[in-house]
């Protein structure tokens, strides 16, 4: 039975349908039709003048940072524009003219804005002052910055331990702020701090540090131009990466093969009409994917033994197909990896995959005949149980091809929020870091913690089981992002005060701890000035390059404040003073921070000066080789079991993705242009056995049941779409569906929420 909360707030909204118009899947992305929606979204938020300004500073050299997802921007930037329509989207939603403050949530109660959907809720506009939420009241009302941080000092004082405190980090914030935020807490005393790489990328780091000694990806923007082939797994990147297109566009003018591995063929995929382009706008668009793979949910591992298997073979037979030299100076575990091949029967492999062998042959042709091959991959192989497992099984074909380590090829997980990787660099993670613990010591004069704290999935728990209290959240939108919304909810409610730095209304404003504050903040592309001097951030690209990012419009209200500033002054509240750190000063110049950071953390050196113009690489050992500081000093093969879901008969495995008009939890719009959806996002994509064998048609209505460990678990009210998706699987978008996702089904050893292989039952509603 689920739990009444003790605001009587709605963790879906209405649940309605806003009038579903279907059209054919497109077979091109962007071109005119991507600027055209580009323009329509700001111009209609922002006004024609300040669009066309803001856009032209978006990625340039003095410009500010695209807040939408951690592509790198190229040395040369295009002149027209080095953005891309949903760069544009997410610039028009954070720049809107639409505010809200104290008249608003005076008229409006929690309970009142629950009912509104994720899209309304968004569309309210920026909050413009900071308000509180008191315990008994359904109001959000004014209250002052200095009496905020004194409301959140006085509760952290009154814990029992500093672990009962938890502060998540979303990956929008820049590094000056995710630093001062990670060494408030570790001063604090706890290292509880769970961020959005737990739901996201941790796989891809657990993977790459167990094999290759870094947890983050080793090629630049050069080796993807530069490619022979491509591999682009589980992964959409015209509606998530679009300006990632433009490199595959680079890499296929010379001469280079794309790969594309996914159970859905993603339109960015199939062809893209380049906006920076006159042939683009024009022509016929370039075509990018050569080959298309349309493997089962959770079948990567089937498909990427598959491919090893026969590589090893045509190896035997000519002998020039792996690079033997590499792996005998650099890679442990070929002689195991390879008798463990030999158990696999190559029938059994391809039937899992679901893959024609004729489709497979090709691709193993490719990755045979050539040696400089990057591998790009994201959501569609971190969010599954054996998402680590996954992602190494893939590392191992790299290694075998001796594409690791020099020019033109190696690992590119493709990072999600703009600055996700920049947060973890900086400090911002759960475990515990001994070398910069040790440089915490020498130059912050401070004992940080050495227990290791909660990620998202045990801050969750440790929430629902009260062994948490306060929970602070930097960004993001907790309560939505996280799996399991019910019990995420419950977890949440539990609390003695939530606080949320953020810069739009979303859900996790309305489900609350007992006392709520909401913290209205400066967006990426906002200008902050301290004392008269203009103040700059840096952030990190998924690609490893550290640079800055200077916002030019005035901030949505002068009652705002930035984050280093909130951070700052939550810690000056709290310490009083009687903290070895100088967190007042430390507020109102960010070259301070940036000085810090370049103490303490590994390979930020003159951050200040060097992260100017297009910035500096940090040290990244894989482009070097250097393996030293894994066993034998060698990278690592791995042996990886395939997946096991034990379906029962009537269970599908649903993935849950992105709409092209969304950011995650953020949503723009209720268009999916590319999959051919128009004005609704309650649908499921169905292949049309599976809706044969349940007696549905197009546009019946459904419920979709999950079924884990004697708890079903419901999410209400999809109208079913037929789709070109591998039979036994299904697809509907992320949040609605997060209501599926057990919060105790997660990857192993990384911990991300199964959000991508979910066993579900379809139940005929009308
Ligand atoms: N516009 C926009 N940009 C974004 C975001 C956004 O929401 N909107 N989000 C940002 C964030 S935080 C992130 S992490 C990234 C997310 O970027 P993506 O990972 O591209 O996002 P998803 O929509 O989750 O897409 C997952 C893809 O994996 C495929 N897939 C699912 N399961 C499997 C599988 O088992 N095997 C294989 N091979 N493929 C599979 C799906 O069909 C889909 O194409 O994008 C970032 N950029
Ligand atoms: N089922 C399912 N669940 C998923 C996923 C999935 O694919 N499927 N994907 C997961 C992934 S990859 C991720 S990264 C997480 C995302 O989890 P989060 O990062 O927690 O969620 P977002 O939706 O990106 O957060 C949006 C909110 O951030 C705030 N915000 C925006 N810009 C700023 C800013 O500049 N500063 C501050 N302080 N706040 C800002 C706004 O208030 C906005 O409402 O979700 C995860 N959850
Ligand atoms: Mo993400």
């Amino acid at each position: 039975m689920a739990k009444e909360f003790t605001r009587n707030v709605s963790l879906t909204g209405e649940i309605k349908f806003t009038g579903l118009r279907l059209k054919e899947p497109m077979h091109h992305s962007a071109g005119l039709l991507g600027v055209k929606e580009a323009l329509r979204h700001t111009f209609k938020e922002m006004g024609i003048a300040k669009s066309m300004k803001t856009l032209a500073e978006m990625n340039q050299e003095d410009g500010f940072r695209c807040p939408s997802c951690a592509w790198p921007v190229p040395k040369n930037p295009s002149n027209i524009a080095e953005y891309c329509e949903n760069g544009a989207k997410a610039l028009a939603d954070e720049a809107t003219k639409d505010h809200i403050g104290a008249d608003f949530f005076s008229k409006h109660s929690v309970e009142e804005l629950s009912l509104l959907s994720d899209y309304e809720l968004n569309k309210l506009g920026r909050v413009v002052e900071p308000m509180v939420l008191r315990p008994n009241s359904v109001y959000y009302e004014p209250i002052d910055w200095a009496e905020a941080y004194d409301l959140i000092a006085e509760k952290l004082h009154q814990l029992n331990t500093p672990n009962e405190a938890i502060f998540y980090t979303s990956g929008r914030s820049s590094n000056e702020a995710a630093f001062l935020y990670g060494m408030f807490a570790r001063a604090f005393g706890t290292n509880n701090m769970p961020d959005c790489s737990n739901m996201c990328h941790e796989s891809s780091g657990v993977a790459l540090s167990q094999t290759l000694g870094i947890g983050k990806g080793s090629v630049t923007l050069d080796d993807l131009h530069g490619a022979e082939v491509v591999l682009v797994v589980g992964q959409n990147p015209g509606t998530n990466h679009p300006r990632m297109l433009s490199a595959l566009e680079k890499c296929k003018k010379n001469g280079g093969k794309v790969i594309s591995i996914n159970p859905l063929a993603e339109t960015g995929l199939v062809s893209f009409k380049n906006p920076q382009k006159v042939s683009g706008i024009l022509g016929h668009g370039q075509k990018i994917a050569d080959l298309h793979l349309p493997v089962r949910i959770n079948e990567d591992i089937a498909l990427a033994k598959l491919i090893l298997k026969k590589l090893v073979t045509l190896d035997a037979q000519h002998s020039n197909v792996l690079d033997h030299e590499f792996i005998v100076e650099y890679v442990d575990g070929y002689d195991e990896l390879i008798e463990n091949l030999s158990k696999y029967e190559i029938e059994e492999l391809q039937r899992r995959t679901g893959v024609s062998m004729r489709k497979i042959d090709k691709a193993v042709q490719l990755l045979a005949e050539k040696s400089n091959i990057v591998i790009c991959w994201a959501m569609g192989i971190t969010q599954h149980k054996n998402a680590v497992n996954c992602i190494q099984e893939y590392i191992n074909i790299l290694l075998l091809k001796g594409a690791i380590g020099k020019p033109f090829a190696g690992t590119c997980p493709v990072r999600g929020h703009s600055n996700v990787q920049g947060d973890r660099s900086v400090g911002i993670m759960h475990y515990v870091n001994k070398t910069l613990n040790q440089k915490i010591k020498e130059h912050l004069l401070f004992d940080p913690p050495t227990e290791q704290g909660y990620d998202t999935v045990e801050a969750i728990q440790a929430m629902h089981e009260k062994k948490a209290k306060v929970f602070i959240c930097l960004g993001g939108n907790f309560v939505m992002a996280a799996s399991d919304t019910q019990y995420t909810a419950e977890a949440i409610e539990n609390c003695i005060l939530t606080v949320q730095i953020s810069t739009k209304l979303n859900r996790s404003h309305l489900v609350t701890g007992k006392t709520a504050l909401l913290l209205p903040t400066y967006g990426r592309s906002e200008k902050d000035e301290k004392n008269g001097e203009l103040q700059f951030m840096t952030m990190e690209s998924s690609m490893g390059k550290v640079r800055q990012s200077k916002g030019l419009l005035p901030p949505a209200s002068e009652h705002i404040k930035s984050e280093p500033e909130i951070i700052s002054q939550m810690a000056h509240a709290y310490f009083k003073g009687e903290h070895p750190m100088d967190w007042n000063a430390l507020g109102q110049d960010y070259n301070l921070i940036r000085n810090l950071i370049d103490k303490t953390v590994k390979g930020f050196e003159n951050t200040s000066e060097q992260s100017k113009g297009f910035g500096y690489y940090l040290p990244n050992n894989v482009r070097e080789r250097d393996f030293r500081m894994l066993p034998n000093g060698m990278a690592q093969l791995t042996i990886n079991p395939l997946s096991e879901h034990q379906l029962k008969p009537d269970e599908l495995l649903l993935m849950t993705i992105r709409s092209h008009d969304q950011f995650n939890t953020t949503i723009y719009g209720l268009n999916d242009r590319y999959r051919g959806i128009y004005n609704e996002r309650r649908v499921v994509f169905m292949h049309e056995d599976d809706m044969k064998d349940r007696n549905l048609n197009r546009l019946d209505v459904v419920n979709l049941h999950s079924f884990y460990d004697d708890i079903q678990r419901t999410a209400e009210q999809f109208l079913v779409i037929p789709y070109d998706i591998p039979k036994g699987n299904m697809a509907a978008y992320f949040p609605e569906t997060n209501l599926l996702v057990p919060h105790n089904q997660f990857a192993d050893k990384s911990q991300t929420p199964i959000s991508k292989s979910i066993k579900v039952t379809v139940e005929k509603v009308s």
